[in-house]
């Protein structure tokens, strides 16, 4: 079926397998009060904690602390462990004795299993044990009667464990027998009373899930002193978390919402369960590591003093305000959760790096801009785009083909009438140094001629549905199998697919787009694959569902690096994903409408991400959903130029929106947009190296970058890019000026285009036009750009340098610049690569190495100097280079704006040189 025919539009017959699939309807899924375990979980009042540990059962081996709580109604006991991890990391995992049933623990997560540290007992009383973890400073006080910890830092209070009282564990045997459930199945435990709540049984769009073996978790903690908290993508709401209200709380359940609603907290594509906790002098966060469904609420400021009046003394006198009670909630799985106690920004951000990985250092094209559209309908569109570019002058990068360019659905392979020479028009994209990225879904179409599916229908590849049988669902090929990504077969047979003799008619500078990925299943509850479904080794579908994105694009990702026999840097885009991710490549925050609102979401759901160790994420530029008019794709196209994941895309049946599609003036300001970009590519590639090799986000909420200063904690507007560059979109109509806000006191910020200096630690209003958004450059920061641009990255290689320098309030400024071949994994294997900083200090410019492990040559020029907040006119500028050479350089001085131009300096960009202001 061609696409003209499948993109159903809302309210078509109902005997059409699209119909409903577009229609924006919330009702499509559940609210809290609609999920079982939630109201299970919710039965369960804080202050009553049925637990105790029995501390007489406390051991330490090998630094490890383990003892038993018990239930005291129902006698059943859990294990508790506490390990301390090297980086100041506390781990604690919560889990059956005796387990009747296995629980699922999330594998592949973490990179490694992590290093553990000694915890040694401090002091040991009735009722109470301290622990001490010197390498994390801090201790963990375990109350026996009801159980909970308290994690303190230097005498205080950091972070409370069941101080609530609502630590979850569902034991087995418990809800009552199938028989009045009204089904028959194979699974476990039997019971007598009646599920008068709708405990253990959801109805919803005709599914019935009864869920007998309800492995619910749930813990709460206590975020001492603390008022700010961020994280938990992926929703498509504010950057700082707000208080969950009655039956109310963030949703982690990765679901496939078309045209998601904003200011809301329910599941969207994505999930990352970490949530960060800011202070000015402190940072810490939670790392809740469990793939089920997952609901968070959040209360601030609660009056907690009362569970602590039975706490011991010596922890009631620790207590802080104000605070924030985080409360988790997970339908399966067990209590595994990872306490990060900073205390910085950036230490938070190591800590969780440590065990989840850091963002792959993407292909230097796929930081350039990307053009999609759902869907470049033949070879004839893909080349007359292609060529648009390059009449208006816009430089680009990659084109995107959609789901229409397969046969029939069934990827990995070409609609020979729309796409009958699929190598050539790769080789001329290949001249134009461009790439082409294609979709590749999870669902198989079932067909007995698709290659794809018959072998992996042979090697039980696919998920099986409660009865054993291969789980069928509709998606857009009609009736689909859903391959397992988290069978590791399957995996590295889905990755072998990739390779050039296997997928016909691909060449090396095609790439992968994961889409549908949550998975997305037509007419099935909630849009996804039932929770009863099975998978590898007898896991639940309910168990491994956020998993089931982060896996395939793992193995898209592996199948690009073993196509190129383990050389190149592979690009994967997905759709959904887990924590881990960010190893795997970018995310983004798929359907969002042509919308004003949706433009301005974009900066928090982005910043979001990045402080969740997803650096390489962004929106579609001009908005999926609808047609945006001019003024907004124009202002996207300013916004998204300064995100890290940079791609135009739009829906089948909107209006074409090429940029030259919008009359000459914007189709000016949106190559405007786009050149300002590959002008920035060095400090982007930079940022990026960064952000694999220390874990630093590229794009920054103000927060990050101005930890100590309150009035930043709740900007989210605006953020930093790198360090460097702050950034101010203009993200409403119409508008003539913007409030910026200027962070720090004693900082310099220098309007990143005109020069022209501003104190920090102050609001102002500054005038824009259509022309541009604000940036600014911080006053100790030297940035690299390149001097001129291109027809695409590729094309810009070599191409000169201009380093912009922009001087603190004592006169000093330090960047980086790093250069590498743009594509290969040379870099890690044969340190082929340049990274140099550039310090300026009393007036001399020095260019040194970073690391000398590099050995990339490179020739490129460095060919202009700009400096802002030079006080005076120079007398004389000296280039001093290594061999004792000397010579003067022509300059030029503007007093105004204490703005000093240095061209035409003709020095190797990555040598040692020393530039002298006299
Ligand atoms: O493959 C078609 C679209 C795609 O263009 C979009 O980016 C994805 O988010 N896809 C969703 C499926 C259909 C959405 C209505």
């Amino acid at each position: 079926m061609s696409s003209q025919e499948s993109a159903a539009p809302q309210g078509s017959e109902s005997n059409d397998p699209l119909a409903g699939v577009f229609l924006e309807d919330k009702n499509k899924f559940k609210t809290c009060s609609q999920i079982g375990f939630y109201r299970r979980q919710k039965l369960f009042r804080p202050d009553q904690s049925p637990y105790l540990a029995q501390l007489s059962t406390l051991k330490v081996e090998k630094g490890i602390v383990t003892f038993n709580i018990i239930h005291q109604e129902t006698k059943v006991t859990l294990q508790v462990q506490v390990i301390a991890i090297e980086g100041k990391i506390l781990r604690l995992k919560i889990n059956d004795v005796l387990p009747l049933k296995h629980r699922f623990e999330v594998p592949d997560v973490l990179v490694k299993e992590p290093t553990t540290e000694w915890l040694n007992i401090s002091q040991q009383e009735t009722g109470s044990v301290v622990l001490e973890c010197p390498s994390a400073s801090s201790k963990v006080h375990i109350t026996a009667q009801p159980f909970s910890i308290l994690i303190t830092q230097e005498g205080k209070a950091l972070i409370g464990v069941n101080s609530q009282g609502l630590l979850y564990f569902d034991h087995l045997p418990s809800p009552p027998p199938r028989s009045e459930l009204g089904e028959k199945d194979t699974e476990v435990p039997h019971h007598s009373s009646e599920d008068v709540f709708g405990l253990w049984k959801e109805e919803f769009e005709n599914d019935l899930d009864i869920n007998l073996n309800g492995l619910s978790v749930g813990l709460d903690f206590t975020l001492h002193g603390f008022e700010y908290v961020y994280g938990l993508p992926e929703h498509a709401d504010t950057h700082q978390l707000k208080t969950t209200g009655e039956n109310e709380a963030y949703r982690l359940y990765n679901l496939d919402v078309f045209g998601y609603p904003i200011y809301d907290k329910m599941g969207i594509y994505g999930s990352v369960p970490l949530l960060l906790a800011h202070k000015p002098l402190h940072t810490c966060g939670i790392f809740w590591l469990n793939a089920s469904d997952t609901l968070v609420e959040i209360h601030s400021k609660a009056d907690l003093q009362s569970h602590l009046r039975t706490a011991a003394p010596d922890i009631r006198k620790l207590r802080a305000v104000p605070n924030v009670d985080v409360r988790w909630m997970s339908e399966s799985g067990i209590v595994d959760v990872f306490l990060l106690l900073g205390p910085t920004p950036l230490d938070v951000f190591k800590q969780y790096v440590q065990l989840t990985g850091s963002q792959t250092f993407p292909p230097r094209f796929s930081l350039g801009y990307h053009q999609c559209r759902w869907n470049y309908e033949d070879e004839a569109d893909v080349e007359a785009v292609d060529s648009g570019f390059d009449e208006h002058n816009i430089p680009y990068d990659v084109i995107w083909l959609d789901i229409e360019h397969t046969d029939g659905k069934r990827y990995f392979t070409w609609d020979q009438e729309r796409f009958p020479n699929p190598v050539k028009m790769q080789e001329k994209l290949r001249e134009k140094r461009r790439k082409l990225v294609v979709i590749s879904d999870p669902h198989i179409k079932v067909d007995p001629n698709y290659i794809l599916y018959t072998e992996a229908k042979e090697k039980e590849y696919f998920v099986k549905d409660r009865n054993g049988r291969d789980y069928e669902g509709s998606c857009w090929p009609g009736v689909s199998n859903y391959l397992d990504f988290t069978n590791p077969d399957a995996r590295e047979w889905y990755s072998s697919q990739f390779s050039l003799d296997k997928y016909k008619n691909s060449t090396d500078i095609l790439f992968v787009w994961n889409d549908m990925n949550e998975p997305a299943v037509f007419k099935s509850p909630e849009g996804t694959m039932p929770k009863h479904a099975v998978h590898h080794q007898g896991w639940k579908h309910r168990d491994v569902h956020n998993l089931y994105g982060f896996y395939q694009q793992m193995s898209t990702s592996e199948g690009l690096i073993r196509r190129s026999g383990g050389k190149e840097r592979p690009f994967v885009l997905t759709r959904s994903f887990f924590a881990g991710s960010q190893r795997y490549g970018a995310v983004w925050t798929g359907d969002n409408k042509a919308e004003w609102g949706y433009l301005k979401i974009s900066v928090p759901m982005l910043l979001t991400l990045s402080v969740t160790g997803i650096s390489f994420c962004g929106a579609d530029v001009g908005g999926f959903v609808g047609d945006p008019d001019p003024e907004l794709i124009v202002r996207w196209y300013q916004a998204g130029s300064f995100q890290p994941f940079f791609r135009g895309h739009a829906m089948q049946d909107t209006k074409r929106r090429e940029p030259w599609l919008f009359g000459d003036d914007n189709c000016r300001l949106i190559r405007r947009a786009i050149e300002e970009r590959y002008t920035l590519l060095p400090y982007w590639y930079m940022l990026f190296y960064r952000t694999h090799l220390f874990a630093e986000p590229v794009m920054r909420p103000l927060w990050v970058e101005f930890p100590k200063c309150p009035d930043a904690f709740e900007v989210e507007n605006q953020y930093m890019l790198g360090n460097a560059l702050l950034v101010a979109p203009v993200l409403d109509p119409g508008v003539t000026s913007i409030d910026v806000f200027f962070p720090g006191p004693g900082e310099y910020w220098y309007n990143y285009r005109k020069y022209k200096r501003v104190k920090g630690s102050q609001r102002q209003k500054v005038d824009v036009t259509l022309e541009e958004i604000p940036v600014y450059q911080r006053g100790g920061s030297i940035i690299s750009l390149h001097s001129v641009t291109g027809k695409s990255t590729g094309w810009m290689d070599g191409s000169p340098y201009r380093l912009q320098v922009a001087l603190d309030n004592k006169g000093s400024a330090v960047g980086e610049l790093y250069i590498d071949d743009g594509h290969s994994l040379k870099y890690l294997h044969e340190h082929m690569f340049s990274y140099r900083r550039f310090t300026f200090a009393r007036n001399v410019l020095y260019s040194r190495s970073a690391d000398n492990l590099g050995r990339y040559p490179v020739d490129s020029i460095l060919e202009k100097v700009h400096v802002m907040g030079i006080k005076r006119s120079p007398t004389e500028v000296t280039v001093h280079s290594t061999g004792g050479e000397r010579r003067k350089v022509n300059f030029s001085y503007n007093k105004g704006l204490c703005f000093l131009c240095l061209e035409n300096l003709s020095l190797g960009v990555c040598s040692d040189w020393e530039i002298h202001i006299a």
